[in-house]
């Protein structure tokens, strides 16, 4: 059923309108919201891990200054990004339940393994290059507080992707097992990095609407085209081969067209089976249980304070 409000609601939505939190808005415009948000939320704090399993291994100071600040920033992206979510009457304790639980997604690639050096490279390259091209439309996104916070979380999501790219330079111009690591690692990350940008058009369930209702300016499919263009002539300055047989240039469209996706290892890994899924909410867990006092502490610290304020 259409009423009045939803037809004013898209009259804004069509007039580039921000809408914010006190506005009044579908349940279904809240719900996607909310569902969306919270997953970019929970895909920045799970994210940290991979390269988290790297930082004390850094092979030099430099290289783990940047690490650190890097996954720094995911927490940040992740607290911001709930905090944006809490705008819509969801509260973040809710949603660390519903991740904690297994009952939230997170986006597929943090499901695998960081097993080389040049894996850091590879996911600051890779998957930052994947979240820009995806975020980079998000700051036009029709929900004020979702759009001011993307504008922020580009800007550093743009210095880990050159911090990645300059890692995976310095190992394809090193030696012969350096490179033969970085191409190693492309070849492991191609593939998921590809499947950052969720199903086809014609298998997404929810890009109609929410093109319509502006939360996504573009499709998977079209961001994924963009993401493959823009970087296969970086493999080449690499002097990299993107595992692909069926990658070619397509002199009438100018795009590079690419082969088939294995959406059947992404339906795996959604249902919770990658090879990491278990691993990553252990680690969530821990990390919640392990906090208790600090959270324990803040509260108290905190009631302190409202007393003394009292009095
Ligand atoms: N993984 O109908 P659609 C980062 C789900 S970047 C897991 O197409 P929609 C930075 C989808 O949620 C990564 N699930 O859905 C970083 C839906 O599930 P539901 C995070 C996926 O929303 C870098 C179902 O499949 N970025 O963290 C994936 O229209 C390096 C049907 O899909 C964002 O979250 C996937 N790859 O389009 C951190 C960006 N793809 O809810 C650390 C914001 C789809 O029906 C290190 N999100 N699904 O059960 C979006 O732009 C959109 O939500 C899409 C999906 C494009 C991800």
């Amino acid at each position: 059923l259409v009423t009045q409000d939803d037809i004013r609601f898209q009259e804004r939505i069509d007039a580039e309108d921000k809408i914010e939190p006190r506005d009044w808005m579908p349940d279904g415009y809240r719900r996607t919201l909310v569902r969306q948000i919270a997953q970019h939320a929970h895909s920045e704090i799970v994210g940290m891990l991979p390269e988290g399993n790297w930082i004390t291994r850094a092979p030099s100071l430099r290289r783990k200054v940047a690490l650190l600040a890097k996954v720094q920033d995911e927490g940040g992206h992740g607290l911001y990004l709930y905090s944006a979510a809490e705008t819509l009457g969801v509260s973040r304790d809710e949603l660390v339940e519903q991740l904690l639980a297994g009952k939230a997604k997170y986006s597929s690639i943090f499901n695998y393994p960081t097993l080389t050096w040049a894996d850091i490279g590879a996911i600051g390259w890779l998957v930052d290059g994947a979240a820009i091209m995806n975020q980079v439309p998000l700051c036009r996104c029709s929900y004020g507080p979702y759009a001011r916070a993307m504008v922020r979380v580009c800007r550093e999501e743009s210095f880990h992707q050159r911090q990645g790219y300059e890692l995976m330079l310095a190992l394809a111009n090193g030696t012969a097992e350096q490179k033969r690591m970085a191409q190693d690692s492309l070849n492991r990350w191609w593939w998921p990095s590809l499947m950052m940008f969720g199903p086809s058009d014609d298998q997404s369930a929810h890009s109609a609407q929410n093109m319509a209702w502006k939360i996504k300016r573009f499709s998977n499919d079209d961001l994924r085209q963009r993401f493959v263009d823009a970087t296969v002539p970086q493999a080449e300055f690499l002097g990299l081969t993107i595992p692909d047989p069926d990658l070619r240039l397509n002199a009438e469209t100018g795009h590079y067209d690419f082969g088939a996706i294995d959406w059947t290892e992404f339906n795996e890994i959604l249902k919770g089976n990658g090879p990491c899924n278990r691993e990553r909410l252990e680690a969530r867990r821990k990390a919640w249980d392990e906090g208790a006092w600090v959270r324990e502490a803040a509260t108290a610290h905190a009631a302190k304070r409202a007393q003394r304020e009292m009095k």
